[in-house]
C-alpha cells in the first residue's frame, strides 16, 4: 500500500473527528507528535502498524458479540464470526496452539478467564459430576455453599513481584491474591536467576491447585519443560502468562524449553507488547481446558471488542510473515546491546545481562530510587518505568529499579550502534542526577536534582538519535 493512501486514510479520520470535537482530534495528533520525539523504552509497548491501528476505527465496534464463534447471545454475529474465527485461526497456525480465545480485552483479563477455565475444570466440574447434576444451578443450596468455599479456598504458586512477577500472579492486593491463597517463588538472591529447585520445593510443601510462570521484569528466559515437570509432581494445573515475550514466541526466538505453549495447560498474553498488535489479550490452550475458556464472555469478561479483535487478526497475520522473525530476534540483539553498553559503563542490571526484550536496572547504584531515576531520564527525552528489584527496600511505588525494553525501538529500526548510544544517554542521567531532600532537610525517594543543562543537552541527543528512524513515516498530518 503506498504511503498516501495510509496518510489520507489518517487525515481524513481526524478531520472527521475534528468537525465533532477538534479538542480530541489534537490529542491525537499531539499523541503522534510525542511518540514520534521520545525515545520509547518501556518494555511493555510498541508501535502497531497502520493497518493493525485502522481496523480498530470501524463499525464493529457498535456490535454487541456475546458467546463465541457460531454460538452467539445475539443475532446479526456473522461478520463478527468472520474476524473472531481469522483471529484464532492465525493464533493457532503462529503459536501451534490447539485452541485459541481471542476476545480478552487485556492480559489480566485474559488471566482472570484462565483462572477461571482452571477453576471450572478442576473443581466446579467434579463437584458437579459428584452431585448428579449437569451445572451449578441445580445444586442444593447446601451444595452449592460447599461448592463455594473450595472454590475460594484453592492455591496458586506464582513469581513474586518483586522478583519479576506480574500483579496477577497472586499480589494480596490485587484480586488474584484474594481468588486464592497464594505463595510465591522468587529468585537466588546471588544470580538473580530463578533455582528451579526451590520453585520444586515450594510446589511440594505447599501444592497449589495452579503453578504461574511468566513475568513482567525478569530479563531472563524460563525453562517451561522443567516448570511443567514441577507442576506435574504436585498435579497442578500449568499456566504461562506469556504477555511480555509473545513476540518472541511467536518469532521462534524461544524455542524448545523456552515455548511455553507445548508445555502449559494454558497459556495466555497480551497482543499489544512484544507482538505489536492492538492492546488486547488472548488465551491459549489445549481441548482439556477449551470449552471453559470459550465461556470466558460473560461469565467473566464484558462484551467483546470485535473492532480490536478484527485489529488483532491483522496483527496476527503479519506475525506470521517471515520478516517478524527476524524482527523479535533483532529485539533481543538490540536489548543485549544496551546490556553490554550500561555494564561497559559500570550500571548494576538484575542478573547481570539479559536473554529477553528488557534489561531492568538496579539504579541503588547510582544513589538513586527508581522513581527519582525515572523522573530524571523523562526530564532527558527518555521513556522507561520504574520497577522493583528483588528484595526492593523501597518496595513497589519508589522502587529502586529502572526497567528499560527494545520491542518499540526496533520496530523503528534502531540497531546495535544506538542501543550503545542510548546506554550512554541513560548512564549519562543517572550519573549526573542526585537524591534530592524534603523540605525538612532528610532524604526524599521522590526528589532528585539534575542540571536542566543536562536533561536537555541528554534529550537534544536523543531526538538526534531518532531522526534518521522516522515513526509511522507514512503518515503526515500536516
Ligand atoms: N502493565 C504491563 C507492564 O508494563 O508490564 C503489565 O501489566
Amino acid at each position: 500500500m503506498s504511503h498516501n493512501v495510509e496518510s489520507t486514510a489518517f487525515r481524513t479520520a481526524l478531520e472527521v473527528i475534528r468537525g465533532v470535537e477538534p479538542r480530541v482530534a489534537d490529542a491525537i495528533g499531539a499523541e503522534l507528535a510525542d511518540q514520534r520525539e521520545s525515545l520509547k523504552l518501556i518494555a511493555s509497548e510498541n508501535y502497531a502498524s497502520p493497518a493493525t491501528l485502522l481496523a480498530m476505527g470501524n463499525w464493529f465496534s457498535d456490535k454487541y458479540a456475546e458467546g463465541t464463534i457460531g454460538r452467539r447471545f445475539y443475532a446479526g454475529c456473522q461478520n463478527v464470526d468472520t474476524v473472531e474465527a481469522l483471529a484464532a485461526e492465525h493464533a493457532k497456525e503462529l503459536f501451534g496452539a490447539s485452541h485459541a480465545y481471542v476476545q480478552p480485552h487485556s492480559g489480566i483479563d485474559a488471566n482472570l478467564v484462565a483462572f477461571w477455565a482452571i477453576l471450572a475444570d478442576r473443581v466446579e466440574s467434579p463437584a458437579l459430576r459428584k452431585a448428579q447434576v449437569r451445572q451449578v444451578n441445580e445444586l442444593t443450596e447446601a451444595d452449592w455453599f460447599a461448592l463455594r468455599r473450595e472454590l475460594g479456598n484453592q492455591r496458586m504458586l506464582g513469581m513474586s513481584l518483586d522478583a519479576g512477577g506480574h500483579l496477577t500472579h497472586g499480589f494480596r492486593p490485587n484480586i488474584s491474591g484474594k481468588m486464592f491463597d497464594q505463595r510465591s517463588y522468587g529468585t537466588d538472591p546471588a544470580t538473580g536467576l530463578i533455582d528451579y529447585d526451590r520453585v520444586a520445593e515450594a510446589a511440594r510443601e505447599f501444592k497449589p491447585l495452579i503453578l504461574v510462570a511468566g513475568y513482567s521484569a525478569y530479563p531472563r528466559k524460563v525453562n517451561f519443560r522443567i516448570m511443567r515437570e514441577i507442576a506435574d509432581s504436585v498435579g497442578a494445573a500449568f499456566m504461562v502468562d506469556m504477555a511480555h515475550f509473545a513476540g518472541l514466541v511467536a518469532g521462534k526466538v524461544f524455542t524448545g524449553d523456552f515455548d511455553p505453549v507445548p508445555h502449559a495447560h494454558i497459556v495466555t498474553t497480551t497482543t499489544h507488547k512484544s507482538l505489536r498488535g492492538p492492546r488486547g489479550g488472548m488465551v491459549l490452550c489445549g481441548p482439556e481446558l477449551a470449552d471453559q475458556v470459550d465461556r470466558g464472555c460473560p461469565m467473566v469478561l464484558g462484551g467483546p471488542l470485535p473492532h480490536v479483535m478484527a485489529a488483532k487478526a491483522v496483527a496476527l497475520a503479519e506475525a506470521r510473515r517471515p520478516d517478524f522473525a527476524d524482527y523479535a530476534q533483532r529485539i533481543v540483539d538490540n536489548a543485549q546491546a544496551l546490556a553490554d553498553g550500561l555494564l561497559r559503563r559500570g550500571a548494576t542490571l538484575v542478573t547481570g545481562g539479559t536473554e529477553n526484550h528488557l534489561v531492568l536496572i538496579d539504579v541503588s547504584g547510582y544513589g538513586l530510587t527508581g522513581r527519582q531515576a525515572e523522573q530524571a531520564l523523562l526530564d532527558s527525552g527518555i521513556v522507561t518505568n520504574r520497577n522493583a528489584v528483588p528484595q526492593d527496600p523501597n518496595g513497589a511505588w519508589y522502587t529502586s529499579g529502572i526497567r528499560i525494553g527494545t520491542p518499540a525501538l526496533t520496530t523503528r529500526g534502531l540497531g546495535a550502534a544506538e542501543m550503545d548510544a542510548t546506554a550512554e544517554l541513560i548512564h549519562t542521567v543517572l550519573d549526573r542526577t542526585t537524591a534530592g531532600t524534603g523540605p525538612d532537610g532528610a532524604p526524599s525517594k521522590a526528589k532528585y536534582v539534575l542540571d536542566p543543562a543536562v536533561a536537555e543537552s541528554v534529550g537534544k541527543q536523543a531526538a538526534d538519535l531518532l531522526v534518521p528512524f522516522p515513526l509511522y513515516p507514512e503518515v503526515s498530518l500536516g
